[in-house]
Parts: C-alpha cells; sequence; structure tokens
C-alpha cells in the first residue's frame, strides 16, 4: 500500500487548506483539476460543508457560484462549466446545449441533470457553525428562496413513481455513478448502437454503461428537459435513498433555517414527514432501505451505502435505526473492511474492491454517516467513522476514494471534498 508518514493535525489542516486553494476558481471549488475541471453539484457542497467553521464568507461563495447555475424550474444542476475548460471533460456543454434552453440560466453554461440536494443541509451547517452571525444571517435569507425553489421542483417535476418521493433519471444524479444497483436499470434500456466514449476510438467498446448513459442523457436533452417526457418515457427512473435521506435532512434544514429567513417552518416539517413516510414505504424491505426501479417495479437486492442515507433523518424510528446500525457494522460493511465504509456491501457478487462506487470507502458518504450517528446520538459510531477516516487521509492524502481494506488511495489526488471535509473533522473533536 502507498503510505506516508502519519502528518499531526495542525500539518494535515494545512494541507488540506493548500489543495482547496489550488483547486479554487475565485469563487468555486473544482473537484480535481485535472480529471474534473469543473464545478458540481454535490463536490462544492460538501466543500461549503468543510468550510462552514472556518471561513463563513468562502463557504457563502462557494453555494452562491453553485446557485448561479440554477434553472428557472428551480432544479440546480450537477455540473456549472468553467469556460476556461469547456473542452475537457466530456460530455461538455456542445452536448448539453443548456443555453438553448429558455429555463437555464443565461451566462453560463450547464448541465440538464441533477444531484442529490445537500445545500440546505449545508447552509444549516454554515448557519450553525458561523462566526460571523450577520453574515450567516445574510447569507440564509439571500440562499433561502433559491432552496425553496430547489426543493419545489423535487416535489412537483421529480414525484415520477407518484408516492413522494424524488425519482433520479440518470446515475450521474446519485452522485454514486457506478454502483451496482443502476446495473439492472442500465442493462434494461435499448441497445445503444454509438459509441460515446473519453477515451481514442481505437478503445471504443459500443453499447458499455457509458454509452447507456449518454443515451440517456441525449434522450432527455432532445425532449427539452420535458418533464412530462421524464414521467411518460424516459427509461429510466430510479427512487434512491440517499438522494432521498439527503432530501429529507435538507427539508429539516430549511424548517431550521425558516425563521431566519422570516418565513414559516410547517410546510418544511410536512414535507420531511412525507418523505420519511414515503422511505419506509417504498424504500423499506428486509431490514434495509433499497433502490427501486420505477420502470421494472422491483427493490433492488443489493445493500449499498446508499441504503444508510435515510438515516440522516432524526426522526427515523429508533427499530430501524437499531436495524441499520446493525447491518452498518455487521461483516457486510465494517465490520469486515479496515477502513469504513465500502460503498458496496462486501458479502454482494458485485463488489471490487477498486472499482469507484462498487467497493471503495469514500470521504463524504463517511461524513454523512457519521452526521448520521450524531443526529441518533451513537457517539461511538461517530468517534470511529470520524478517527477512521482521519486515518484514512493521514496515511493516503486526500484521494477521491480508499481501498476499504488497506487503505490505500484511488482515483484523484487532491480531491477538494476528501480536503474540505478533513477540516470539518479536524475542527470537530468532542462534538456530537
Ligand atoms: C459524473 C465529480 C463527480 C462526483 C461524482 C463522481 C464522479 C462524474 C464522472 O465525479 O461523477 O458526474 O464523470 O464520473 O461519481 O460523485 O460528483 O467529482
Amino acid at each position: 500500500m502507498e503510505s506516508r508518514a502519519a502528518v499531526d493535525d495542525a500539518a494535515l489542516g494545512r494541507e488540506a487548506w493548500s489543495v482547496l486553494d489550488a483547486n479554487s476558481t475565485g469563487a468555486a471549488t473544482v473537484p480535481a483539476p485535472g480529471l474534473y475541471p469543473h464545478q458540481w453539484n454535490w463536490d462544492s457542497t460538501f466543500v461549503a460543508i468543510g468550510l462552514a467553521r472556518w471561513d463563513t464568507r468562502r463557504a457563502g461563495t462557494e453555494l452562491l457560484s453553485l446557485l448561479a447555475g440554477q434553472w428557472h424550474t428551480g432544479m440546480v444542476p450537477h455540473i456549472v462549466f468553467q469556460p476556461a475548460h469547456e473542452e475537457v471533460y466530456f460530455p461538455g456543454p456542445a452536448i448539453w446545449r443548456s443555453t438553448e434552453h429558455r429555463a437555464a440560466p443565461h451566462g453560463v453554461c450547464t448541465s440538464g441533470l441533477t444531484q442529490p440536494p445537500l445545500q440546505a443541509l449545508a447552509l444549516w451547517w454554515v448557519w450553525r457553525h458561523a462566526a460571523d452571525r450577520d453574515t450567516a444571517a445574510a447569507l440564509v435569507r439571500r440562499i433561502y428562496p433559491m432552496l425553496v425553489a430547489q426543493h419545489g421542483y423535487l416535489t412537483t417535476s421529480r414525484d415520477l413513481g407518484g408516492g413522494g418521493l424524488a425519482a433520479i433519471v440518470h446515475p450521474w444524479e446519485s452522485g454514486m455513478d457506478d454502483s451496482p444497483v443502476w446495473d439492472a436499470p442500465l442493462e434494461a434500456l435499448p441497445p445503444v448502437r454509438r459509441a460515446y466514449r473519453r477515451e481514442e476510438p481505437s478503445q471504443w467498446q459500443p453499447d458499455s454503461h457509458h454509452d447507456r448513459y449518454m443515451a440517456l442523457v441525449l434522450g432527455y436533452r432532445d425532449s427539452g428537459y420535458d418533464p412530462a417526457y421524464l414521467r411518460d418515457e424516459h427509461p429510466f427512473a430510479v427512487e434512491d435513498p440517499m438522494f432521498n435521506g439527503i432530501w429529507l435532512a435538507s427539508c429539516q434544514a430549511l424548517a431550521e433555517l425558516a425563521p431566519v429567513a422570516g418565513a414559516d417552518a410547517g410546510p418544511h416539517r410536512e414535507a420531511a414527514e412525507r418523505i420519511r413516510a414515503a422511505l419506509l414505504d417504498r424504500l423499506w424491505a428486509d431490514g434495509a432501505f433499497r433502490v427501486r426501479d420505477l420502470r421494472a417495479g422491483r427493490l433492488s437486492s443489493i445493500r449499498t451505502v446508499g441504503s444508510f442515507g435515510p438515516m440522516l433523518d432524526a426522526g427515523l424510528p429508533a427499530d430501524r435505526v437499531a436495524e441499520l446500525v446493525v447491518t452498518l457494522e455487521s461483516a457486510s460493511f465494517m465490520g469486515a473492511a479496515g477502513y469504513p465504509v465500502p460503498s458496496c456491501e462486501i458479502r454482494a457478487p458485485q463488489f471490487d474492491r477498486s472499482c469507484y462506487w462498487r467497493g471503495p470507502s469514500w470521504v463524504n458518504t463517511n461524513w454523512l454517516l457519521r452526521r448520521a450517528a450524531a443526529v441518533h446520538g451513537l457517539a461511538g459510531l461517530v468517534r470511529v467513522l470520524g478517527s477512521q477516516t482521519l486515518r484514512l487521509v493521514r496515511q493516503a492524502g486526500f484521494r477521491e476514494c480508499f481501498d476499504p481494506f488497506d487503505g490505500s488511495g484511488r482515483g484523484s489526488r487532491d480531491f477538494s471534498w476528501s480536503a474540505a471535509l478533513t477540516l470539518d473533522l479536524l475542527a470537530d473533536t468532542v462534538e456530537c
């Protein structure tokens, strides 16, 4: 395993800041300049969370730069493109053609998909930790209406199953692109005749999962990003427990923030209750939350790190929390891994320790599960998730993800959310 001398907290913090400074464009922080030179939705939001205890203004600038890409429908796109690097990432602006759509913002190119709606939780995190209360209050008043619009979009345009949850319409919207839970819905799509690859043409293999990703993008784009097309024709529609668990936590965050913005908290509390009831009714089976494929009418048999997303809800019934914690600490997840939390259950045939969301551990999902443990007062789990995540980055650096058995780094180096969330963990050595 590639390892480095353990660094102390002060040195780790300095390294984290230098990664964030190097990856900053001034207003936005890109995930990793070489591979991902644009602003990504949940990446930037995790950066804002990491900055919250240290720099209120910079955290606010990060969220506002992302929200500059918000569509008039309320949708917050999964990528806001940086003009200087338009051609570096595929699919770029020429594929999405956002500027041709009347609901898209002017002056900035974006994708047409979204990512988990983490922004309200992040804004609340900034509000909760800000030393500069006036700046934080002004930020809440400015951003709150944008997030109300975002939640309105999810309610009106993404409840494709009619049961009160938001459906994702592409694996990229989950943030966990390669997770094995998308294999069955992707494989059920019609074959794709054309190859759309990032690699050299000699390496193209038509009809890969990536080609199917592209076919989904083009079908949605060519419908004019039409919600009726999503509801009636789009072949990929899935209810994901992590996406909806984050949405629920963000509804609770909006309820906390509403008084600061001079608004009524009631509708957000009601929304959180509706989502909780729908999660329990639609996604809970055999002791876990599972992905529901709306087109096949089936729940996935595979449990992943996303199965624990609804634990972010402080109101999740205690018996369900207890069952989830048993699973999380079992040999299927943390019990057999040297480093938390494998992105797919270790015993699943699809588990792969080195392939992105099919096995490796990630700092962002560790942070979310640590937060979930904290809302349920599970101090031991909070401590383990915090200390083991810091151990990962101390040993292997701010990598994109990590081998769950030996902790070696995978994917990009100097990855922004790994650095930013380290800052949050370093600041939070005692608090639950
Ligand atoms: C597609 C930027 C993003 C993350 C996702 C991660 C990966 C993109 C890709 O990189 O997804 O959105 O090209 O694979 O899976 O979580 O937001 O870091």
